[in-house]
């Protein structure tokens, strides 16, 4: 079956192609474009990450969902359109498709959402620049990100700079060994802290190239429908200043608190927060990231397309 044929998909016809001809592929989100940073990076990082895709051999697939159709593969311009405040597109995760689907509504793509549609699109790579995570207190609150329960029933590679720091990053790592989804660094046995180069926290594996990456996941999903996450750090004369960094926190988590954000409101809010308080310095490390992470991704999606074909 080709994608063409799917119910309710659009994809692209250089996607389609690629898909097609088995080549590599890379799946990126929407929602950190349209709720988690800033015109007028928000575009603009969006098209740096379609030319570091293409850089490196492979095509983008930029998911959203437009007037109800889920699209895999998206132009310049209906990204404009999705990200243009007066839309209010909707932030979108794995549960939310079929409402949006069947309401014919707009909305961005959370990780979770995003690899949900690459998978039924048949893409096995996405970078994105934080993996969603359990939210500190949520022992009482139940705060965690759909993101790792979709990661842990989708076969789907993730590159992400870890989590952010907002979280608690401890009880996340945990949450991902109960859901059995793989964790590795990239050249580091440290997990990154997004902003930061390392989290304080420990890995048990790292990779330390695109083939390795590629091929303990390419064995990994002959046994296991789980997603896969590879732990990419910010380069460290990139990081954000440690000390900014320590004050931007605690000013953001103060906020959040204060602010009495929930659900889906509490990521967009914090990351806004620290851009106020780093004066745009948070900004300028997270598009960083995001760059460095999927130009990684479309280097083990390059690797991996040669070993399945
Ligand atoms: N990475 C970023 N900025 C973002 C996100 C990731 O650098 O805004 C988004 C992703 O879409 C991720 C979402 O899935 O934040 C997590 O939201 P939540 O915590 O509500 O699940
Ligand atoms: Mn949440």
């Amino acid at each position: 079956m080709t994608t063409h044929s799917l119910a309710h998909l659009d994809v692209h016809d250089e996607v389609a192609t690629a898909l097609a001809e088995g080549r590599a592929v890379v799946a990126l989100e929407t929602t950190i474009v349209v709720h988690g940073l800033p015109a007028p990076h928000n575009l603009d990082v969006a098209a740096q990450c379609e030319a570091v895709v293409r850089a490196a051999g492979a095509v983008p697939a930029t998911i959203g969902v437009v007037r109800g159709r889920l699209k895999v593969g998206m132009e310049p311009r209906a990204l404009e359109e999705l990200a243009d405040p007066a839309r209010n597109s909707a932030k979108l995760s794995a549960r939310d498709l079929g409402f949006a689907v069947a309401a014919g509504t707009d909305g961005a793509t959370t990780v979770a959402a995003t690899i949900t549609v690459a998978h039924y699109a048949g893409i096995g790579v996405m970078a994105t620049g934080g993996l969603g995570g359990v939210h500190r207190g949520a022992n009482v609150t139940y705060d965690e990100s759909a993101d790792l329960t979709a990661l842990s029933r989708t076969p789907v590679l993730v590159v992400a700079s870890g989590v952010k720091s907002i979280l608690d990053i401890g009880a996340t790592l945990e949450r991902l060994d109960s859901l059995g989804v793989p964790v590795a660094g990239y050249r580091t046995l440290r997990f990154p802290g997004f902003y930061l180069r390392d989290s304080g926290f420990d890995l048990d594996w790292r990779v330390d190239s695109p083939e390795m990456a590629a091929a303990a996941f390419g064995a990994h999903r002959c046994w296991s429908s789980s997603g896969f996450l590879v732990a990419n750090p910010v380069d460290i004369d990139r990081q954000l200043d440690t000390g900014m960094h320590d004050e931007a926190l605690a000013a953001a988590l103060a906020f959040a608190e204060a602010s009495g954000a929930s659900g889906k409101d509490v990521t967009p809010e914090v990351l806004g927060e620290f851009a106020r308080y780093t004066g745009g310095e948070s900004v300028r490390v997270n598009r960083d990231l995001v760059v460095s992470n999927t130009s990684l991704a479309a280097q083990i999606a390059v690797v991996l397309a040669h070993l399945t074909s």
